[in-house]
């Protein structure tokens, strides 16, 4: 296999320039995505649909040059997987027939998951094939935690409310739901990684709205059962995590979890998480993604004090958080000529 960039802070390695690529690199920002996405009926369609997908995955690679791709898929496929209704809604996000009790977590079927994602594993095959030598090839899944955020609160931009009380006040169900999610979320991984996957990442995007007990029990100790079933059958595969407002937990999340590399949003400093940390995690982050809107010289700034501040530490440079839609494409070049080209410039 040739050497890819993107993979050598996971063997130690601290090149001058970080490997790099962006959160929702695919996606609303681009005009060429648009133009893709009207080709489909709704979104959960264009997102089994492979021409798309693959299409979809390479468009920034092609502009950028990103050092890996993402899978572009969703990570609510998997409830979509098991039988709950998932549907997208243009201007609101996704909506989900909410989860309430045991009912409707029994109603829930594992059995199928691998045979209806198939569309996603034959597009990881095809980009393997199509993607540059240099590009490395990334996989991902929402943790068990964070999908059972949606399925439960049926919605995002909420407060978690019910999600808590189910995991404070019906435990047993809880537990039901959580372990058909590890369950399937550890065949539908590995899975990727035959398919094509050199990286796994895992978006915790919901961690933040745990308290200590809650983080323990339902983010560290299913994700590092889910590292460890994978690494039983793939043991080479890094996986990263991406535990999504969490705070200072985040190194205990590091430490504990068995990830080969962390994402850091752009709440915690790097100076610190370099500290808290050790070198055996690569970190990940953490531009503001707002900075990728505005641009200008304090943009510039940002990466370069970025690419300073983890200078001879694994890392790989990325946001804090996913692209946004009114991100101006020129910007997201600009980043990558700063971080690659001199060093040195006032920030
Ligand atoms: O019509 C459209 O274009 C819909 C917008 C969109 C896109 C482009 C959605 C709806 N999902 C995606 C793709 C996507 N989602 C990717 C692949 C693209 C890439 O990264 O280049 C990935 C990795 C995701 C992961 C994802 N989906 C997360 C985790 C990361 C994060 O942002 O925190 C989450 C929480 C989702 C749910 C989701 N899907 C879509 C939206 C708008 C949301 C967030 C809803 C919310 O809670 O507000």
């Amino acid at each position: 296999m040739p050497v890819r960039a993107f993979l050598e802070p996971f063997s130690g390695k601290t090149p001058a320039t970080p490997p790099v690529w962006f959160m929702r690199q695919a996606g609303r920002y681009l005009d060429e995505y648009r133009a893709l996405r009207k080709t489909a009926p709704n979104f959960l369609n264009f997102c089994y649909t492979p021409d798309l997908t693959v299409e979809a995955t390479l468009q920034p690679i092609r502009r950028y040059g990103f050092d890996a791709a993402i899978l572009f898929s969703d990570i609510l496929v998997i409830p979509d997987a098991l039988g709950q209704n998932v549907r997208f809604e243009e201007g609101v996000g996704p909506l989900l027939d909410p989860v309430t009790d045991r009912a409707g977590i029994d109603t829930l079927t594992p059995d199928g998951v691998l045979d209806h994602l198939a569309p996603v594993f034959e597009t990881l095959t095809r980009l393997r094939r199509e993607l540059p030598d240099e590009t490395a090839l990334i996989g991902f899944a929402g943790s068990p935690w964070t999908l059972a955020f949606y399925m439960v609160e049926g919605r995002g931009g909420v407060d978690g409310g019910k999600l808590k009380r189910m995991a404070y006040g019906a435990p047993d169900d809880f537990r039901a739901l959580m372990t058909k999610l590890e369950d399937s979320l550890v065949a539908y991984l590995c899975r990727q990684v035959e398919a094509g996957a050199e990286v796994l990442q895992l978006f915790d995007s919901w961690s933040g709205i745990a308290d200590e007990t809650l983080f323990e029990r339902w983010i560290v100790e299913p994700t590092a059962r889910i590292v460890a079933r994978i690494k039983d059958v793939h043991p080479d595969v890094p996986i990263i995590g991406f535990p999504r407002g969490a705070g200072v937990m985040v190194a205990d999340y590091a430490m504990r979890t068995g990830i080969n590399g962390m994402s850091v949003d752009s709440q915690v400093p790097l100076s610190w998480a370099r500290k808290a940390i050790g070198p055996e995690v690569v970190l990940q982050g953490n531009l503001d993604n707002q900075l990728l809107v505005t641009g200008g010289d304090e943009m510039d700034a940002a990466v370069r004090r970025i690419k300073r501040t983890m200078t001879g530490r694994p890392f790989i440079f990325n946001l804090g958080h996913g692209i946004l839609p009114m991100t101006p494409p020129e910007n997201v070049a600009r980043v990558l000529d700063v971080l690659r080209g001199p060093d040195g410039g006032e920030d």
